[in-house]
């Protein structure tokens, strides 16, 4: 409530300043304001800071209040009858929220439906197959930079023999991975990929590697 005065103080303030600067204005016309003039802006915009800020603060107070209120009443009517309107309000809110949560779902599941669709459903016919690639031993290379596969579940057997960890990435041209083995060393790692037929890039996506030609083509056909 201090605050709803404070903001009626600055607010008479102000417009007694207004009427003053107006009085003062018509009476002295040429000389005014003259040397007043920053002094004058710098007082009004005191006065109109000042008197928002309890303005806005007064609305919070007022809120609270207001709240403190409804959820009194809400308390009441719902001791009253099973679902006041309070109540209601709340659930109709919450209806709202968890409309809004399922219209989400629906558009992600829709769209990791359609992500999952496309390589499992009807998109990719095909035997698949497996093909087998190695890391070299000692050099940043894989045994070949050419592999070939029918379409359908490709299966990467990554044989890695190094102690420099890698892995095997699987590309299509626009750059997206579809798939690939975890990193390893020294250990045998297969991936299974769904393709169509295209072609892609397979890589190893230690940093630096590929760069240093750990990549190759991969023909589905
Ligand atoms: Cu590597």
């Amino acid at each position: 409530m201090n605050n709803e005065i404070l903001f009626y103080v600055f607010g008479i303030a102000l417009a007694v300043s207004a009427v003053l600067v107006s009085i003062a204005g018509l009476r002295m016309k040429d000389s005014f304001p003259g040397k007043a003039f920053p002094v004058i802006v710098l007082w009004f915009a005191i006065l109109v800071g000042g008197a928002t800020t309890f303005a806005v603060m007064h609305s919070k107070d007022e809120k609270a209040d207001h709240e403190v209120e409804y959820k009194k009443a809400g308390k009441e009517i719902e001791k009253e009858t099973s679902s006041g309107p309070f109540e209601e309000a709340g659930a109709s809110e919450e209806g709202e929220i968890q409309g809004e949560e399922p219209a989400g779902e629906e558009e992600s599941g829709h769209t990791s439906k359609e992500s999952e669709g496309s390589p499992s459903e009807g998109a990719v016919s095909g035997p698949g197959g497996t093909v087998e690639l190695a890391a070299a031993e000692a050099e940043l290379k894989f045994d070949t930079t050419e592999l070939t596969s029918k379409p359908g579940k490709v299966t990467i057997d990554f044989n890695n023999p190094s102690a420099i960890p890698h892995n095997v990435e699987i590309e299509d041209e626009s750059g997206k991975v579809l798939g690939g083995t975890e990193t390893i060393s020294s250990s045998e790692e297969s991936a299974t990929v769904e393709l169509e037929a295209g072609t892609y890039t397979f890589f190893c996506s230690i940093p630096g590697h590929r760069e240093s030609g750990m990549e190759g083509t991969l023909t589905v056909k």
